[in-house]
């Protein structure tokens, strides 16, 4: 099963994904999803300038050592831009061994620990009225799981531009005012069962996340999520000592090694690393198995900048995982559906993976070229003074 080709697909379907299509002599193709939002071309060049040179006459089947061939290879191993790289490989030979096999890729995983993936959507407003409603909204699609966020009262509007990143204004004072009512008017509009989430975004210090830990306690939330900068896990020891509110921390992760100190010291109890920028189905596996030991459950990163190749993968993985938690599910633009066709699917508050042969996902490289590449960045956040802060 000797790779014949690999080529890289950036397209823009309502927002950038980056697709890498590898196909076999004996006629398999598998696809693997690159996309790092805002430095997407950079993944792109290096995927197309060091990687596909290298894998061309490849044994597609053998997984694990192109996995290493790949990571030790680089000498300069990790960093979002490389780990997503390997993560369309890993992810994409994943698809062309279990297409080889006749299985949908769970079955490679072990088989089916559950038939079905709870998950959670993103409820948003500039206000809290337009925020009630859209979890109304939510709830009558049938979602039991909801992550709220909400535009802060005072705060000047973002200064758009499209050449550069859009500039927002952050106050963690104004922040630290708003969000305990915020939550707890959702809390009270939806009643005790709703599983009630919502994202930091790493903009606290320690002892400030502390404190809205502390202060929410009795909303009984499902999670707080990234209250720190990512770097640095020490400081999520002051949280841990000062509330018992759960959290989740790892979209930004890349490597095994970024997480064990935070599950050996059950500093968390949801990990959220992904496939894409983690590394691929090959490490986040690994990277749930030792989450499992201190009974910390997954939750892989789900937001829309995940293609739905990213989703087919964790859904298949999440399938099997005997500590499998929760899926995000932001939802993709509609432009995509055409682009990916897929059987993943979501129907009353959960997520399934269908029963096609590998991950279940595929692209439509004719409808991929119809929305070309458009260059676009995450925003940044300033304080009041002008100086940076994490958006
Ligand atoms: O802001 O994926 O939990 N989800 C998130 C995301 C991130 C984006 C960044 O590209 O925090 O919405
Ligand atoms: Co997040």
């Amino acid at each position: 099963m000797k790779i014949r080709d690999a080529r890289v697909i950036v397209c823009s379907p309502g927002r950038n994904y980056v697709t890498l299509r590898i196909e076999t002599r004996s006629g398999l193709s598998g696809i693997g999803d690159a996309t790092v939002n805002g430095r997407e071309m950079a993944v792109a060049a290096y995927l197309r300038d060091h990687v596909v040179p290298t894998l061309i006459g490849r044994d597609a089947a053998r997984v694990e050592d192109t996995w290493q061939y790949l990571y030790r290879g680089a000498y300069w191993r990790g960093g979002p831009i490389g780990m997503a790289a390997i993560a369309a490989v890993d992810v994409a030979l994943w698809d062309i061994k279990a297409k080889a096999a006749g299985m949908p890729l769970y079955q490679l995983f072990g088989g089916a620990s559950r038939e079905q993936m709870s998950c959670y959507a993103h409820a948003s407003g500039a206000n809290l009225p337009e925020l009630l409603d859209h979890v109304s909204a939510l709830r009558a699609q049938g979602f039991r799981a909801i992550r709220l966020q909400c535009g802060i009262p005072g705060l000047p509007e973002p200064r758009d531009s499209p050449a550069v990143p859009a500039e927002h204004t952050w106050d963690s004072d104004a922040y630290l005012r708003f969000a305990p009512g915020m939550l707890d008017a959702v809390r009270c509009a939806v009643g005790a069962e709703v599983a009630l989430l919502h994202d930091i975004h790493h903009r606290l210090t320690p002892i400030e996340a502390a404190r809205l830990a502390r202060a929410v306690e009795p909303l009984n939330l499902f999670w707080l999520e990234d209250p720190t900068p990512a770097e640095n896990h020490e400081v999520i020891r002051l949280i841990r000592r000062a509330s018992v509110t759960p959290l989740a921390i790892g979209e930004v992760f890349n490597s095994i090694h970024d997480v064990h100190a935070l599950l050996r010291e059950q500093l968390i109890d949801y990990i959220r690393v992904t496939p894409v920028h983690a590394g691929g189905l090959t490490q986040v596996r690994r990277i749930a198995d030792l989450a499992a030991l201190w009974q910390i459950r997954t939750a892989f990163h789900g937001a829309s900048d995940m293609s739905p190749v990213t989703f087919g993968a964790a859904l298949h993985l999440g399938r099997t995982l005997p500590n499998f938690g929760i899926q995000e599910y932001a939802g993709h633009p509609s432009q995509a559906d055409d682009v990916f066709p897929r059987a993943w699917a979501y129907s009353d508050g959960y997520l399934t993976t269908g029963e096609v042969h590998g991950h279940g996902v595929d692209i439509d490289e004719n409808a991929a070229a119809r929305f070309p590449y458009v260059r676009s960045y995450l925003p940044v956040n300033r304080l009041a003074d002008g100086s940076l802060w994490n958006w």
